[in-house]
Order: structure tokens, then sequence, then C-alpha cells
């Protein structure tokens, strides 16, 4: 396929809302046995309970290692597409492109991946695998890419509202360990034009503990148009508690792209959720990621679901506010089932469900896309 040098909005092309309507839905097989807890077993059964509910409505591609090909082919049903694809570890939204529209066909965005932070601050060395996928993607699903490989962006750290507006966090897009000699002007210049947005609300920061220097899908998303939600503890105990309040204050004094005043809905945190010393136990001490000890609090939110056609799915955690997540977000999705996920066994791997999906965008999604 093709590679772009242009960039997305000089030929008309944006990134659409996620509540617009998508094709399909990227995901990875995970392998990696210093994230996931004895060998990726439970990992596996979450990744098939959230690819059950995303494939009754989008046509989801899982890839897979040659080593790992038949097991993911015997757990997942016949209809989701299984391939063969090498990768470091399963974070879709972050190695998979970033797809952009104007309205009549898609192309790939192929961003530098450096495994959050690179030798900075990442969490495993070697990525080159996972820097690859992008490309390989965009051929295999036979559309064009821009090669952006200069610059380093994670799909976890941005979320467009469809209506030319970006959300990001500062701790994250400003940290070391992505584009240093970059300033904030220029990295906003990057995403308008990659991005095809018009404004850029910077968050100050995001989740407490969360590895990828605070991910923007862990804390706030877009519901519509000039709504979103956002993780909240009323806790003031809680180090969660100023970092929820600092992205509160600052949402109510902004607006969109739109000159709208957003309106932030509060989706309540469950209570810490900390990994156990059995847990520990089986995860492979390797020359990679950051061993987690036990009592190690993990970086749990409902704010990472992803929003497939017909549900959205919902990490759950045993939690007494597992269900009030659930009621909350069904009133704001209307049409959609909204289905919740025991996630424990994604979190240890140190993200969620929207973490390890990257969804396709319908090519003719419209401006500001009507969900389904
Ligand atoms: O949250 C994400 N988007 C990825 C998390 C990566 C964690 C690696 N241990």
């Amino acid at each position: 396929m093709n590679i772009l040098h242009s960039t997305p909005q000089k030929d008309g092309f944006y990134m659409p809302a996620e509540f617009s309507a998508h094709d399909g839905c990227i995901m990875i097989f995970p392998h990696r046995r210093d994230s996931w807890q004895n060998g990726a077993y439970a990992a596996r059964k979450a990744f098939a309970q959230v690819i059950g509910y995303i494939s009754q409505s989008e046509k989801v591609t899982v890839c897979a290692r040659y080593e790992d090909y038949d097991a993911a082919r015997f757990l997942l049903p016949p209809y989701v597409r299984v391939v063969e694809m090498e990768s470091d570890d399963a974070w879709a939204r972050d190695v998979a492109p970033t797809f952009v529209t104007n309205g009549q066909t898609i192309r790939g965005i192929d961003w530098g991946f450096n495994a959050w932070g690179g030798l900075e601050d990442g969490l495993y060395f070697p990525w080159d695998k996972d820097n690859k996928m992008a490309r390989k993607l965009c051929d295999l699903l036979e559309v064009d890419s821009y090669d952006r490989r200069d610059f380093i962006l994670e799909g976890g750290s941005i979320h467009s509202d469809g209506e030319g507006t970006l959300l990001t966090t500062e701790a994250c897009l400003l940290s070391r360990g992505r584009n240093p000699h970059l300033t904030k002007e220029t990295i906003e210049q990057r995403l308008k034009e990659n991005l095809g947005v018009q404004k850029v609300l910077w968050l100050p920061c995001g989740i407490y503990q969360d590895e990828t220097n605070e991910h923007v899908d862990n804390i706030c998303a877009f519901t519509a148009p000039g709504e979103v939600v956002l993780a909240w503890t009323d806790d003031t105990a809680d180090p969660q508690y100023a970092l929820s309040k600092r992205c509160w204050d600052y949402l109510m004094r902004v607006t969109d792209a739109q000159g709208r005043a957003l309106k932030v809905h509060r989706l309540p945190l469950p209570k810490p959720v900390t990994i156990t010393a059995e847990e520990c136990d089986g995860l492979d001490d390797m020359d990679g990621e950051p061993t987690r000890r036990p009592g190690e609090r993990l970086a749990a939110s409902y704010v990472n679901f992803y929003i497939a056609n017909a549900h959205v799915v919902v990490p759950q955690f045993g939690d007494e506010k597992d269900a009030a997540a659930l009621a909350i977000l069904q009133k704001l999705f209307p049409t959609r089932k909204v289905v919740g996920v025991y996630a424990r066994d994604i979190l240890i791997g140190g993200g969620n469900i929207h973490c390890i999906t990257q969804q396709i965008p319908h090519a003719g999604s419209l401006q500001g896309g009507k969900s389904l």
C-alpha cells in the first residue's frame, strides 16, 4: 500500500470519534510472560470475553505470534479473523494504526512506538516488533498510511470527538521519554495536522500509578460531542483525588472546538486495586518489565471502556462500584448495550479494555459521526 508523506489535515482527513460507526476492531493475543500471569492463560480468557462482545457487531482481527496461533485459533470463534503477526506485547490501542477518514475512505497513521518512554522510562526493551505492527496492519487491511515514525505517540494518549476536538494529557505527551526535543506548541501542531483537529484540550494528568505516564484513555473519554466522563473519587485522602480534581477544574473552564462548554459526568473509581503476592508469583521476572511487587496499586478505572457498534464493553473489578459504573454509562449510551467484563487479569498487564482494542472506523463516518 502507499506510504504517504503529506499530512491528513492537508488531505482532508480527520480522526473520527470512537462512538462513530466502526468497520472492525484490531486486537493482539497476549503472550508476554512478564506482563500476564501464568503464561497469559487467564488474560486470554478475559480477552476472549471482550472479543465475544465486540464481534457481535464488528469484524474482529486478532494478531497472534506463530507459536500462539493454534491457541488463539482454538480459543476464538471462527468468525473472528486470526492472523499470524509478531508482537512484543498485546496493546493494540498503542501499536496498531490510528485511523483517519475523509468520509469516503480511511487511512492509517503509523506513529513511532517506544514502549511508553524508550530508554528513559519505557516498560520493555526491545519494542521493534510492536513498532512494525501499524505498517503491517495497514498492508493487511489495504489502507494507505502516513509515515509518522519520527513522532512518538500511542493511541491510548488521544481521544477525538470527531468534531475538531482532541483530548490528551500533559503528563504523557510532555514526558521525557517521548518527544523531549519538541515544545508543547510543536506537539500540538503535530496533533492538529495529523488528526485533523482544530483544538487540543490538555488535561494535566491521569490515573495514579498509570505506568503509561497517565494516558488519557484511563481518566477521561468522550461519550458524545461536547460530553465526557471523568474518573472520580470523593475520597480526599486518596492520591487520585487531587489528580481527578485538577482535571475537573480544567474541564470546567475550557470550551471545545465548537465553542461548547463541556458536560462532564463523574464516573466513580473502584476502591484501590492492589496486586497480590500470588499474582506476582505468576509473573515471570525478565529483563524487561519493571517487576510488580505485592501490594502495588494498579491503575484501575472504569473509563477504560471500548465503544463497539452495538455494545460498550466496560472493565469490572469485583468492586461495589461495578454496577453503578455500568448504570451511568448505560444512560450515556442509550443506543448500545453496556456490558461488563471482569478485567483484573487485563489490569495486571498494566492497562485495560480500551488499551487492548483499536477500532477501524467505517469509511463513510460523517463528521461528528452519528452513533448507530
Ligand atoms: O494502557 C495502555 N495503553 C498500555 C499499558 C501498557 C502496560 C505495559 N505493561
